[in-house]
This record gives C-alpha cells, structure tokens and sequence, in this order.
C-alpha cells in the first residue's frame, strides 16, 4: 500500500496509534552507489527476499519502503536507487528519487563496497548524506570479500567522508553484522508509535513486486543494454481459489527490435527460462502455483519519456 494513501485512511488523532512507553520508531534509509548491496542488506534484514538484487547497475528502479516490526520498535526500510552519474531521463529520475529519500528520515545508512576503494562517486554521495538532517551511520559491505588489512584501510578512509553517529561492518551474505547494524539504527531512532499494521512487510502493491521478480531474471541472464533497457509490466493477476493458482499476464518491453529477439532467444529458448525462472521464486513469494504469461513488446526509447517512466512506476515508485 501506499504510505500516503495509508496515511489518508488512517489519520493521526483520537484514533491513532497507541504510544507506548520506550517503543522507537521513524524511517531509515538505506543510500549509496550502485551495486553496494542496498537491496541485498534489506533482504537480509527482513529475513526473506522482497527486494530484486543482481550485479547490474541501477537494479532498484522504485524507492521501496519494507516495514520492519518487533516488540520493541518499528523500523521503516527506505531502499533506493544506486547513486550515479545520470545518462538518460531514467537515470535522472532515479536519483531524483533517492536523493529524496534521503528528507525528512531518522537515519541515514550510507553503504560503501568494503571491496571497491572509496573514490569520487562515494565522495559525492557522502556530500549528499552530510546535508541531510537525519542521524548518519556508515556501512561497510561485503565484508566477507575482503581481509582485515582492506577492511581497515576502507575505513580510515569512509570515515573521514562525512560527520558519521555510528559504523556498522557487514555482510548481507553470510548476515554478519547484519544484527548489529539494525540495533545500533534502533538505538538512532525516536521514541514514537507503530505506525503500521505489524503484518504490512512492504508499501508496493503486489503486482510491482511481481513485476520486478521477473525483471531480476531477465538482469541475471543478460550483459550489456538489455538489463538497462527492459521494463516489466503486470497487466493481469488473479487468484483461482479452486486450484490454489495465480494466474499472471506479463509484458516485457524493450527499446528495439533486436532486443526483442535476445529476449525471446532461439525458437523461444531464452524467454521460456526466465519464465521457468521467475515461476519458482514467484510461487515462494505468493504461497501458491502460477502460471505466467510472458510477451515483448518494443516501446522505443522509454528510456527517455518521463511518462513512460512513470507508467511504468521507476523513481517515485508505484
Ligand atoms: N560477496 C557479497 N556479495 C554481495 C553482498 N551483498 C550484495 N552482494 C552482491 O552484490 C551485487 C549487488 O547487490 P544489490 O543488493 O543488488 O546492490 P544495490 O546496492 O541494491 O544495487 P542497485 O539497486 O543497482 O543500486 C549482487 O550481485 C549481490 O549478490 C555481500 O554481503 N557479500
Ligand atoms: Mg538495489
């Protein structure tokens, strides 16, 4: 659900939500450059996959809210997109959309690959984050990828980026500090109410994620153009009760004609993968059989049409 529509239907007052003594709660967003493992950390932190991850640049297209919930505190997770020198309206629109999640939040965590040396892109996220009111904790990942003499190393140097109020050392691979870096956010956070229903894990609509499920395989089977170049689209979903079956109608789109014939691949070959693909993660994620109804289509140059863009509900999300 929306946040602002949720908002709408449940306004602060008389009826709010009931404060109870020493509970936290605000928003905590998670920054940084492309490829980071932003997404990947707030899997790990819900405890199952929500978010789609792939070693693509810009693989999060939608500012992406997960509801974190427990006895004590209510975290919301702000997932964004990477960071980046923007190279079409797309990319314009992503960092539009990640720069403003960095208003108006509690905390701020600012990812850096412990395995990539800090240049000139973190120096310019770090500018962004340091202009930001919320509390700032810095995050090493991918920790398990480096040795102690790089690890320290990476951190003298991501220290000295901004006016940091905490450091977390992770890896949302094997979960290695992942604990640690959610208590030292909650520690970070106000004292405030549950803003959310305890079972609301996510504020986009299911037919987003089924779409972005489905994007991931086709980033993880192709190099190059493609992955940047497709936008997925649900057109149909429902539910058949009688043989516990969602029925999904899909549609890839790409910029041109060749793309289209990669997509499909030799006599069908490769679309039918990505279809078998995301069929399995599909029906963990619904909880039942699916069936999926893929088709390409060629839109040219969404890439470059602001509408288009948001039809497809990349940067401000759905
Ligand atoms: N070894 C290792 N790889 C990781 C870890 N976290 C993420 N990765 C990998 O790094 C790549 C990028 O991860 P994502 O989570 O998609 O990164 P992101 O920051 O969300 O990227 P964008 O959405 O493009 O901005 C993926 O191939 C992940 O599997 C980690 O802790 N250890
Ligand atoms: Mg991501």
């Amino acid at each position: 659900m929306d946040l602002d529509a949720f908002f709408a239907e449940h306004p602060m007052g008389g009826t709010g939500p009931v404060m109870q003594e020493g509970f936290r709660s605000g928003f905590l967003t998670l920054v940084g450059r492309p490829n980071a493992g932003k997404s990947t950390l707030l899997n790990a932190i819900m405890g199952k996959k929500i978010a789609i991850t792939s070693n693509t640049a810009q693989t999060t297209r939608h500012r992406f809210r997960a509801v974190l919930t427990r006895e004590d505190c209510q975290l919301i997770i702000v997932d964004t997109p990477g960071l980046h020198k923007p190279q079409d309206v797309l990319g314009e629109e992503l960092n539009t959309s990640a720069l403003k999640a960095l208003a108006d939040v509690d905390v701020v965590a600012m990812l850096i690959d412990a395995s990539k040396p800090v240049g000139t892109g973190d120096e310019w996220v770090a500018r962004q984050v340091a202009n930001a009111k919320a509390k700032k904790i810095l995050v090493l990942s991918k920790s398990d990828k480096v040795d102690d003499a790089q690890l320290a190393a990476q951190r003298d140097a991501a220290w000295e980026l901004a006016d940091w109020d905490g450091m977390a050392v992770l890896s949302a691979q094997t979960g290695e500090g992942v604990q640690e870096f959610v208590e030292a956010a909650v520690s970070l956070m106000p004292e405030g109410p549950a803003w959310f229903p305890a079972d609301m894990n996510t504020d986009q609509p299911i037919e987003v994620i089924v779409a972005e499920f489905i994007r991931e395989k086709i980033l993880r089977s192709f190099s190059d153009e493609v992955p940047h170049a497709i936008g997925v689209a649900v057109e149909e979903m429902s539910y058949h009760k009688k043989n516990d079956l969602h029925r999904i109608y899909a549609i890839i789109y790409v910029e041109r004609d060749s793309q289209k014939g990669i997509i499909i691949g030799k006599g069908g070959s490769a679309i039918k993968r990505i279809g078998s693909e995301a069929r399995v993660d599909l029906e963990q994620l619904l909880g039942s059989r699916v069936y999926l109804d893929l088709k390409v289509k060629v839109r040219k140059n969404w890439r470059r049409d602001a509408t288009q863009i948001r039809r497809f509900g990349y940067g401000e999300g759905a």
